[in-house]
């Protein structure tokens, strides 16, 4: 059994710019393009929901509903940047994260061990995490699938969560009205009332056979999600920054020989380590020491491919400088960033 948390952010790019800017705080807030120039919204908060604006809006209509709106341009490098630290909050729990767009990601969280192994409580504890660090909400879902975590996202929005249980999932799904199914836009749900079908309970009535005739390859989908099921595994698309290896001696080493001594070891740990990211730029090689008394260092070069004879001289830099003992040493190497992966990747990485 899965334990899968859906967290999505509450108006997001709104979310950012009224955060930084409190003058803000209280009113209608969009973010979006101009009306003259025949711009829309990309989102607004909820006072401006209040008056029936929406994403994709045009800004001119959000206007004439709402005079007093406030419109401010989009900045997507700040959301961008807001997105990356949301992301590290994630990772302290789990590394099966996959992203859908900046403001939302799956979690799988059934290995994970944090706040007891429950994922009700670690979903607090990541939008904890959101509230303080960031000063910004989000919402979560929890429950044993991708599908469900998500809609169980949208049930207790703006800064809530929501989980559906296992031995709730049956009552929970026959109730749902299949436009909340992520994927239903407004032409299926047509396609769908049409024929008397408005919940999941009556869409359970369909065969698969008649799904697949009606909605193609999604009618499979349809007939799954409708049962409560979804078999996706949260896939994961995190770009590894570093590898690196360490170790912590069992009694602490004194002197550059006795350290360059544990080199090899290390060397050969990182180089099998590495066998795994053969396709990714080495930029930077570095060395990482604790010392005795628990303060440490690291020092790094740039490099063009990886060299063991760095490792030594980075260490000798960091011990002539020393006379404590040596309880860990550590060694890694730094990728590029996104500008070594072929360009058609990128788009998908949603930096
Ligand atoms: P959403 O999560 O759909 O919306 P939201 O976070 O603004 O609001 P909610 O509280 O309902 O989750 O989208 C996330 C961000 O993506 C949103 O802040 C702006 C952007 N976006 C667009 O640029 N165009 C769109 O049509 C939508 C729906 C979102
Ligand atoms: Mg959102």
């Amino acid at each position: 059994m899965k334990k899968i948390i859906h967290i999505d952010m509450d108006c997001f790019y709104a979310a950012v710019e009224i955060r930084d800017n409190p003058f803000l705080k209280g009113k209608p807030v969009a973010v979006g393009g101009l009306p003259d120039k025949r711009g829309v919204l990309t989102t607004c908060n909820y006072e401006a929901r209040a008056f029936r604006l929406h994403s994709a809006m045009a800004s001119s209509r959000a206007l004439q509903l709402c005079p007093k709106l406030i419109l401010l341009p989009v900045d997507m490098k700040k959301y961008r940047e807001v997105s990356a630290e949301v992301r590290e909050i994630f990772y302290r729990y789990t590394d099966i994260v996959e992203f859908l767009s900046l403001d939302e990601a799956y979690l799988d969280v059934s290995d994970s061990k944090a706040c007891q192994g429950s994922a009700i409580l670690l979903a607090k504890k990541i939008r904890g995490d959101i509230l303080q660090e960031l000063n910004l909400t989000a919402s979560a879902g929890i429950a044993t699938n991708k599908f469900l975590a998500k809609v169980a996202s949208d049930w207790r929005k703006p800064d809530g969560q929501f989980s559906i249980l296992p031995n709730q999932v049956d009552a929970f799904i026959k109730s749902l009205p299949v436009k909340k199914i992520p994927g239903v836009g407004k032409v299926s749900v047509r396609k769908l009332n049409n024929i008397n079908v408005n919940t999941c309970a009556q869409l359970q009535t369909l065969s698969l056979i008649e799904l697949h005739q009606r909605f193609g390859k999604f009618g499979e989908r349809l007939y799954n999600y409708c049962r409560g099921i979804d078999e996706r595994p949260v896939e994961t698309m995190r770009i590894r920054k570093s590898v690196s290896v360490e170790e912590t001696f069992i009694e602490d080493l004194r002197g550059l020989s006795e350290c360059s001594n544990k080199l090899p070891a290390l060397q050969s740990n990182l180089y099998r380590r590495l066998k795994k990211y053969e396709d990714r730029v080495i930029h930077k090689q570095f060395i990482k020491v604790k010392f005795a008394d628990f303060s440490r260092t690291t020092k790094e070069c740039v490099v063009t491919q990886l060299d063991g004879a760095i490792f030594l001289e980075l260490l000798r830099e960091v011990i002539k400088n020393s006379s404590k003992k040596v309880r860990l040493l550590g060694l890694g190497v730094r990728f590029c960033g996104l500008d070594s992966i072929p360009f058609n990747q990128q788009s998908s990485l949603l930096f």
